[in-house]
């Protein structure tokens, strides 16, 4: 089972080299993005894209970790399908060919004949990464594979992905935009229960070289099943001071921005992608992550969820956790889709979210946001 998260520990390290890889060219890179469309498009935005970044990483990561563990490939979903149209009408239906040459001739088409990037790309497809993770190499745990489903976020932000901006200032920590808010999020569930249970997020711009203007990535994951976690991170320090501080979309409601006001005064952030203020709050940076709305899913959510679980915290689902305030914890599942709805909608958080370390911020959350009108 270790095994398993090595496996994903190690696509994702490639998924993030394809993350910078393509965003090496920029005249390029301008030409691998496509709109999205009908009910592949996320109705949070005017318009939504995709890149040929997120249809590549998604299909390597079903590759790898399918070839690993072949028991697992049905078992394997995510945001993206795996076809892509580039902004010149060539179109690809992407897949990890079983030599670089093939891959590199089928990836041709879509690069506009570019065949010294569709190389370039099809080498780091094709690179075996030696990841080296002794806390990882070290866990002993027993999951069956055979209850394991993998939800994949190729890249999520990628509209900030997409504008490329590596200059963004952070306050308190915390980038309000940019690319370190693209991330690449891997987590595994049970499928009989619907808890997440493994969780892997790669930051492949964490930090530039000044020099060489170079990009380092960073990673990091958690383990919570049955009892047993494990983490590559420490559970952070409760903060010193008493205020709350939270983390929200620049979409949130003035509803809920009101009624959150006594509780955090100016300790109210904002920051671009689902994915990135899950990490927020995994670090520390902030209490917690309360969104309202239904435009998050579990390809966003279930990846930092486990690792919240690792480290002791959780992801609730804010519209249950108003409307039965004595029940358990409703936290997000991620076993079962939507019925009567068709698209992406099948796999919404519909009832909004709140990701938190500790239950008496949750407890604080909720009670502020009660008696307020949601959704
Ligand atoms: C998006 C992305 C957006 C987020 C939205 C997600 O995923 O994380 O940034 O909106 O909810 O679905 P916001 O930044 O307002 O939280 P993707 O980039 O994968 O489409
Ligand atoms: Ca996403
Ligand atoms: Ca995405």
């Amino acid at each position: 089972m270790a095994g398993v998260l090595r496996a994903l520990l190690s696509a994702s390290e490639k998924a993030a080299n394809i993350a910078r890889v393509c965003r090496q060219e920029e005249a390029l890179f301008q030409l691998l993005i496509q709109e999205k469309t009908g009910a592949d498009k996320n109705k949070k935005f005017i318009q939504d894209f995709k890149t040929l970044a997120d249809v590549i990483i998604q299909e390597v990561v079903r590759h790898d970790v399918g070839k690993q563990f072949p028991e697992l490939l049905h078992a394997i979903h995510g945001e993206e399908s795996n076809t892509f149209e580039n902004k010149l009408g060539g179109r690809v239906e992407v897949q990890v060919c079983s030599t670089e040459t093939d891959t590199a001739a089928l990836l041709c088409s879509v690069l506009d004949g570019n065949k010294e990037a569709a190389g370039l790309l099809a080498q780091t497809i094709h690179q075996e990464i030696e990841l080296r993770d002794p806390a990882a190499e070290r866990l002993e745990l027993a999951i069956p594979t055979s209850s394991m489903g993998i939800w994949i976020d190729p890249i999520d932000s990628t509209s900030q992905y997409i504008k490329g901006r590596g200059d963004v200032e952070p306050e308190k920590g915390l980038y309000p935009s940019g690319l370190q808010s693209a991330l690449v999020l891997i987590g595994v569930y049970d499928r009989g229960s619907g808890e997440p249970i493994m969780g892997v997020i790669n930051q492949p711009f964490n930090q530039c070289d000044p020099g060489s203007l170079r990009w380092q990535g960073q990673y990091h994951w958690g383990v919570s099943y049955q009892g047993l976690s494990a983490s590559s991170l420490a559970r952070p320090a409760p903060p010193p001071h008493k205020e709350l501080s939270v983390v929200l979309s620049s979409s949130e409601t003035e509803t809920v921005k009101q009624a959150l006001m006594p509780l955090c005064g100016r300790r109210m952030y904002h920051a671009s992608g689902a994915g990135y203020k899950f990490l927020c709050v995994i670090l520390g940076l902030v209490d917690a992550y309360v969104f309202s709305e239904n435009t998050t899913f579990k390809w966003d959510s279930c990846a930092p969820h486990a690792i919240l679980c690792s480290l002791g915290g959780g992801v609730a689902d804010l519209a249950s956790s108003l409307s039965h305030p004595h029940g358990g914890l409703p936290e997000l599942q991620y076993h079962q889709p939507r019925y009567g709805v068709q698209g992406v909608e099948r796999w919404a958080n519909h009832g909004g979210l709140v990701a938190f370390l500790s239950e008496q911020s949750l407890k604080e959350i909720l009670s502020a946001l009660s008696g307020n009108v949601l959704q």
